[in-house]
């Protein structure tokens, strides 16, 4: 079971309540590889009946099929969409999306007899989400600090797309305890847990698992090996010698095997790859 709580966490969860305060929509940003397990179990409390709306993002990484029963899950409640902050895919929709919800909002605005006013935006996300890379897809600069590694953004910053859109960057928000071990385990493989906090081995003998019940293809066309067993030890054995991670005497490496593989996953190098479905409400 992954456990931990970094202080910077429970500060930027007292940071976001405040700032709700400011904005008049909150985008949440949720890994389409693990839509389910990356969206924040409190956050129907913490935001209450503030506008929202979902983004899928990286789904470059996941599969096509599994992200359209994801959306259409998600659409039920709030507008939603499907993007790829760093290639642009989607971006103009979501402007489209914001631009109308700006519109409604002002339109309320307006009524009250006060002057229309630009749209104050919060982007909220677990760490590593894409929330920086969608903020600078969005204005078209590089004014938001991102990279390859949770807790990159610290502070909260303000950043304009023209005269009618504040967006507000936060730092990434994960939550004190995993109820469902597997939730932990998905948020580390996806990147958003730092690498020294968790088992590596650990976290590959359960990717294994989950590709093995995706499509135990995945495994066997990416490394070129036959699954003569399920047991994810001996796949990851197999998977270290392809890749030739060896101790000497020849014995397999298994902490380099569990970070080749993670990695492999996480740059997508296994294929476009959804690690859960959504619950179809009858
Ligand atoms: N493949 C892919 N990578 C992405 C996408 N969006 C962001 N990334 C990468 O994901 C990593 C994290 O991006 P950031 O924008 O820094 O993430 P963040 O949510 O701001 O992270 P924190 O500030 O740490 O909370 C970077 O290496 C980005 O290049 C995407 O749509 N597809
Ligand atoms: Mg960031």
């Amino acid at each position: 079971m992954i456990q931990w709580y970094p202080g910077h966490m429970a500060k930027a969860k007292r940071i976001l309540r405040a700032d709700l305060k400011l904005v008049d929509l909150v985008i949440e940003i949720l890994d389409a590889r693990i839509p389910g397990s990356s969206q924040n179990p409190a956050l129907d409390e913490l935001l209450h009946t503030k506008e929202r709306i979902i983004a899928l993002n990286k789904k470059d990484l996941a599969a096509d099929d599994l992200t359209c029963l994801w959306l259409r899950h998600f659409q039920q409640k709030y507008p939603s969409i499907a993007v790829n902050a760093l290639k642009g895919e989607g971006i103009s929709s979501l402007l489209a999306l914001i631009r109308q919800t700006g519109a409604q909002i002002n339109s309320r605005v307006l009524k009250k007899g006060r002057k229309s006013r630009e749209i104050r935006i919060m982007i909220i996300g677990i760490p590593n989400v894409g929330k920086s890379a969608l903020i600078n897809t969005l204005t078209g600069s590089s004014m938001a600090k991102t990279g390859n590694k949770p807790g990159v953004t610290r502070g909260r910053q303000w950043i304009g797309v023209g005269d009618e859109i504040q967006l507000l960057d936060t730092p990434g928000i994960l939550w004190p305890k995993f109820g469902d071990e597997d939730v932990g385990y998905k948020l580390a493989l996806t990147g958003a847990i730092s690498d020294d906090i968790f088992d590596q081995e650990l976290a590959a003998y359960k990717l294994i698992e989950y590709l093995l019940n995706i499509d135990p293809d995945i495994l066997s066309r990416t490394y070129q090996i036959k699954l003569v067993s399920n047991q994810p030890d001996d796949i990851l054995a197999l998977i270290g010698k392809k890749r030739g991670c060896l101790c000497s005497g020849g014995r397999i490496d298994r902490d380099r095997a569990s970070k080749t593989l993670i990695n492999e996953f996480r740059k997508g190098k296994l294929g476009p790859v959804t690690l859960e479905k959504p619950v179809m409400e009858a």
